[in-house]
């Protein structure tokens, strides 16, 4: 029998990469949006990726009795002690925008030399089936970030993030080329190989 995995995250971005990532797995994955009746999202009350990761992954499986899978990911920048890092949506504050994050982040980075400008993005892929089988991976990539956003791929603070070894952001680059580099391709081709073992 198919079993079927939830991608639980209400960012539709975020989900499209996702269902990208996770395609021909012995598994029918579907998103949040094929469901009536959602319950509200949850607050992301954690103060790590992986705690937040869980957190979303359980309150989806339990509410909608299906296995989940969730990502809680997010940049830390040095110069700014690890900030936006679990805070990093709502950087800007409730409700912003990705450009407005991007802004609030080229503000906060000004004047910072580009030795100085090292980052990293980090995500937890968290997966909660419904035997009490909880498995997380984590991943992340280096990188910098920019003096002005680049590029139109992708989402979120990718035009600002160049990846360690490489000129372009991952708003520049093509979505198999971010997703070769990138902390979610990362993370989730470790949740594939735990994925593959379950079914
Ligand atoms: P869900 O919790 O519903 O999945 P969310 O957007 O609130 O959606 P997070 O709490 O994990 O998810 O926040 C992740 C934020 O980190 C995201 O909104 C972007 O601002 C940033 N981010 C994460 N991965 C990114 C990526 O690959 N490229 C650019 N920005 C990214």
């Amino acid at each position: 029998m198919i079993k079927t995995l939830v991608i639980a995250s209400n960012n539709h971005d975020k989900a499209a990469e996702l269902a990208e990532l996770l395609r021909d797995l012995p598994w029918r994955v579907c998103s949040l949006a094929e469901f009536n009746d959602l319950p509200q999202e949850p607050e992301e009350t954690g103060q790590t990726f992986e705690e937040n990761a869980f957190l979303k992954a359980s309150y989806y499986a339990e509410r909608l009795g299906l296995p989940c899978v969730a990502d809680d990911s997010g940049l830390e920048v040095d110069a700014l002690h690890g900030a936006p890092g679990v805070l990093s949506a709502r950087y800007a504050g409730p409700g912003c925008s990705y450009n407005d994050n991007n802004a609030k982040l080229l503000r906060a980075m000004e004047g910072v030399q580009d030795a100085e400008r090292t980052a990293r993005f980090v995500c937890c892929a968290a997966f909660v089936g419904l035997d009490d089988v909880r498995h997380v991976e984590r991943a992340t990539v280096e990188g910098r970030i920019a003096h002005a956003c680049r590029g139109s791929h992708g989402f979120g603070y990718d035009p600002l993030f160049i990846p360690e070894d490489h000129t372009q952001t991952f708003g520049e680059m093509p979505p198999e080329r971010k997703h070769e580099l990138s902390h979610r391709g990362r993370a989730f081709r470790k949740l594939r190989s735990f994925l593959e073992t379950l079914s």
